[in-house]
């Protein structure tokens, strides 16, 4: 009897249990639709951000903590603070408590006490004592030149120099780089505009075109996402049939500098299919394709000349060579140019899809996707390949020119892209 008691009890729960969740479960989704304003996926590529950003205040505050964080050779935290900054970047609309930002994801209790001093008190101290620091300052400054990075910067610092003009007094040994990055100091710190990008891309596009008919360039980076300024600009350059991009990009370096139009340049070999681990990326987040890092010399037509704003170091760059106009040969017209920081990438065809990927960006988007990659989906993406790490034969993902390709699998130098 006990026993048919029991059957019946556990039959009757049973029967109850789906109307007692639908009170239940419906009451807290209320709740939770009442606490939860906005809902954001987790991983920043799973987002879709407009370049319309509702909380610029809060966002460029915790990007200035991220910079201070990356230029510390903290990049732990300085990728906290990007991910908040993303997180709020994708909003909607102001936010005007923290409240509203109950269960987001990537806001931690550093970024939400940020956020809450600048909601209640319109700044946050701690924002403000770094940004007004003389060493953010100076590291701003030092980095600011071109092949300068933190832990130079940094060591400068250590040595007494804090900015421009105590650098050119130091006496330092500065390289190629960092010598044309400290003369075109001035025009290199001002932001690029998209039709300077455009201007510099009719130059690059006639420049391949006469090296190799039929390549062709993409510009990526900023300004494909569409921004509208940027500190560089940057052109993939890939040509439709296999192979025939090989030994392009001295040819293009050749003819720019024949022209004048480079005031420095460095080219990097491409190494992915020299190394020894097989086509994958290296421990850092660089890819291996063939890059040239330069400095355009871009002429500017018929305008007076540009006025630069005062920078960080105040008058210092009066004292350096003026670098923005010269008498043309003739003696006559004065002809007027900028320097322009320009990189270029030279991808063979069947790469070209993850090249374009990897170099859009953003920063912080790429590592998110490659993140979500690897996690999510057990697979290792980076500029060159997609792998699936789930299939014992590594499986190369590509494109539909390529058939698929045995390598060895690398299953550590794959995950150690995954940062
Ligand atoms: N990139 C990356 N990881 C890095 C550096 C770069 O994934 N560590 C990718 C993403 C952007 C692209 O390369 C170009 O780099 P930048 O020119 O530095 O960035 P940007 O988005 O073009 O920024 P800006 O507009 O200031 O040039
Ligand atoms: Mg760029």
């Amino acid at each position: 009897e006990e026993y048919l008691l029991f059957i019946y009890r556990f039959w009757v729960f049973m029967g109850f249990l789906p109307v007692y969740r639908l009170f239940v479960f419906q009451d807290r989704q209320i709740n939770e639709a009442e606490v939860a304003e906005f809902s954001v996926p987790t991983y920043a590529c799973q987002r879709r951000t407009t370049l319309e950003n509702h909380n610029a205040v809060l966002t460029d505050a915790l990007s200035l903590l991220a910079e201070h964080a990356e230029l510390s050779d903290e990049d732990g935290r300085g990728v906290a603070f990007r991910r908040a900054a993303a997180v709020l970047k994708a909003l909607p609309k102001p936010v005007t408590s923290v409240k509203q930002l109950r269960g987001l994801p990537c806001l931690g209790d550093h970024s939400l006490r940020i956020i809450k001093d600048i909601l209640e008190n319109r700044e946050s101290s701690e924002v403000q004592s770094t940004k007004q620091s003389e060493r953010f300052k100076a590291l701003k400054v030092l980095t600011g030149i071109f092949g300068v990075g933190a832990k130079t910067a940094d060591r400068w610092i250590r040595d007494g120099i804090n900015n421009l003009q105590q650098l050119q007094d130091s006496g330092q040994t500065l390289n190629r780089a960092q010598q044309a990055g400290l003369q075109h100091y001035d025009h290199l710190s001002q932001p690029v505009t998209k039709q300077e990008a455009d201007a510099i891309g009719e130059i690059v596009e006639e420049a391949v075109a006469s090296v190799l008919p039929g390549a062709r360039i993409t510009l990526i980076g900023g300004f494909r996402r569409g921004k509208l300024t940027g500190h560089d600009v940057d052109f993939l350059i890939t040509h439709p049939e296999e192979g025939r991009e090989v030994g392009l990009m001295p040819k293009v370096v050749s003819w720019l500098e024949s022209k004048g139009f480079l005031l420095y340049q460095k080219t990097t070999r491409n190494s992915y299919l020299e190394s020894k681990d097989g086509p994958a990326r290296p421990a850092s987040n660089m890819d291996r394709f063939e890059r040239c890092f330069s400095i355009f010399k871009l002429p500017e037509e018929e305008k007076p000349a540009a006025k630069h704003p005062e920078t960080l170091t105040g008058n210092v760059e009066q004292s350096l060579p003026l670098t923005s106009s010269h008498v043309s040969a003739e003696g006559e017209a004065l002809k007027r140019w900028r320097a322009v920081r320009v990189d270029l990438v030279v991808s063979p065809i069947s790469q070209f899809a993850f090249a374009l990927l990897g170099w859009t960006g953003s920063k912080l988007f790429e590592r998110e996707l490659r993140r979500w990659a690897g996690h999510e989906k057990a697979m290792s993406l980076s500029s060159h390949a997609l792998y699936d790490n789930k299939q014992v034969e590594t499986h190369f993902v590509q494109t539909p020119s390529v058939k698929k390709k045995r390598v060895s699998k690398k299953t550590k130098t794959c995950s150690s892209m995954m940062t």
